[in-house]
């Protein structure tokens, strides 16, 4: 067996994936083609002005849905060895139940996993992006517990007719943006502000969704199968704005465990959400006059079992925060008054086209270490990451080059000097495509595309020549026996 030795030149395992990923909202178009429901974000998106940067939509977006073609010569071009994407639950299924299947939308997938398989490229597939079916919405989307079975009956009519080539799962990506975002900054669909009460639920619901269809995979699927299941789990690198500083430690715990710990604890470490999380929900609770009722909810004997529900751990990591107690006066209801933790950013960082995504390259490599640390050591695939340019357009995209670079640089040492199982990396993303409320503001992509051009036309950007250049080399690197 080759492996590869620390100080040989490789710091990666030969068997690395190295990919770019995307999400079906963000990419397709065709959103009323050939039988595909609505989704919660077309609505978000038509219904209301002032949602989305310059009223855009992903009505066409970069029309993927017709020109899969194109996007396999960019993942070619760039030498991938995975492709992570996510199906529209609303194309396979129009009303969200298995009661009709959209054969052509089946068709379109099958097509793409096909064609990236025939390319020696190995698909991970997420089912959820943050697109919902608007008939699921409509009877209470994510905020009702009849969600459970409805995505699991969806999750297991996936690992059934594409479970025999895909091997790699996600079954939700992201539930805290779906959760605050969605339900109670109200900035992403189905754009609802129940600050303090909702995300909770949604978050409950999802963790309830992903272990139910996680079981279904386990006892139905992965005996035949054989392939590995989790959930995208997106967090910042945390850090106390003045390290000797007792509340600003303190308030940097509230925000992991409000961040990373909502989703990853009951996952991996205990089956429930972090103490921390808990009381400080209550004591808020408590003061604001909500002391009977729990907003936290629990996990019950009639839930699924949610610990130890993932075959590894998907990580979203884009950027980091200083903390220090505050936010929020504390009066108002809500996740920030709950958390009481201020993020701020530290001047040193440079800023990406985003004001929310400082660049801070090491926030990786410590984010990971606390993963091993403290959520029992789990292969990890860094699922997502990436670097945005806003403004005038820039082919020679230089800071994105350095970004990934010195990104990479950072997930070497942690597998190489931390020891964490990292297993691959996919960057944020393929293609500049549909960025939710900033529209086609914010180009993420290692591919630039004109959305002015009919055609849609793809082109390479340095970012994504430099990353092929940088796959290859780890690829070509000196490995010994
Ligand atoms: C990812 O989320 C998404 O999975 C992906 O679809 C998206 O394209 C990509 O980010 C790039 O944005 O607007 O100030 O409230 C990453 C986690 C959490 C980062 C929410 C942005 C919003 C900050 N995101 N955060 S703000």
């Amino acid at each position: 067996v080759l492996s590869c030795v620390p100080g040989r030149g490789n710091m990666f395992p030969p068997d690395f994936a190295w990919g770019a990923a995307t999400a079906a909202h963000q990419i397709e178009g065709g959103w009323q083609a050939d039988g595909k429901g609505p989704s919660i974000w077309d609505t978000f998106c038509h219904q209301e002005k002032g949602r989305v940067f310059g009223e855009q939509n992903g009505d066409v977006s970069c029309n993927s849905y017709e020109l899969w073609e194109k996007d396999l010569e960019c993942i070619q071009q760039l030498g991938l060895t995975h492709y992570r994407l996510s199906l529209s639950w609303a194309r396979l299924l129009p009303d969200g139940t298995t009661r009709h299947v959209n054969q052509k939308g089946v068709q379109y997938y099958n097509k793409v996993i096909d064609d990236l398989l025939s390319c020696n490229v190995s698909p991970m597939i997420t089912l959820y992006h943050f697109d919902l079916p608007q008939a699921l919405q409509d009877q209470g989307g994510w905020k009702s517990q009849e969600i459970v079975p409805l995505f699991d009956s969806y999750a297991r009519f996936c690992f059934q007719t594409f479970g025999d080539r895909v091997k790699l799962w996600i079954t939700i990506n992201e539930p805290y943006v779906c959760a605050k975002l969605g339900h109670e900054d109200g900035i992403h669909a189905p754009g609802l502000k129940e600050a303090g009460i909702s995300a909770y639920l949604v978050g409950h619901n999802m963790l309830r969704a992903h272990a139910t269809a996680w079981h279904s995979y386990d006892s139905f699927y992965r005996p035949k199968q054989k392939g590995a299941v989790s959930l995208a789990i997106n967090s910042d690198w945390f850090e106390p704005l003045d390290p000797g500083c007792k509340e600003d430690i303190a308030a940097t715990e509230r925000d992991l465990a409000f961040t990373l710990g909502w989703f990853a604890w009951p996952v991996f470490v205990t089956g429930d959400y972090p103490e921390t999380m808990r009381s400080a929900i209550d004591s808020q609770s408590e003061k604001l006059g909500y002391g009977g009722s729990s907003r936290l909810p629990s996990f019950s004997k009639d839930d699924p079992t949610v610990l130890g529900t993932a075959d590894f751990f998907a990580l979203n990591y884009y950027t980091s925060r200083k903390v220090k107690p505050g936010g929020d006066s504390g009066q108002m209801l809500g996740i920030k008054s709950d958390r009481n933790a201020e993020e701020v950013l530290d001047p040193s960082w440079p800023i990406s086209g985003v004001s929310w995504l400082a660049v801070v390259p090491s926030g990786l490599r410590k984010l990971l270490k606390y993963i091993k640390d403290t959520l029992n050591n789990p292969a990890v695939y860094i699922t997502e990451n990436g670097f945005s340019q806003v403004g005038p357009l820039q082919m020679e995209d230089v800071e994105r080059c350095e970004f990934y670079k010195d990104t990479i640089f950072e997930v070497g040492k942690a597998i190489e000097e931390d020891g964490v199982d990292v297993r691959g990396y996919f960057a944020w993303s393929l293609l500049d495509n549909f960025e939710w409320a900033d529209g086609f503001s914010v180009r993420f992509g290692l591919f630039h595309v004109d959305f002015s051009d009919a055609k849609r036309s793809r082109t390479i950007y340095r970012s994504g020549q430099e990353y092929a250049k940088t796959i290859v080399k780890y690829k070509r690197a000196i490995c010994v026996q």
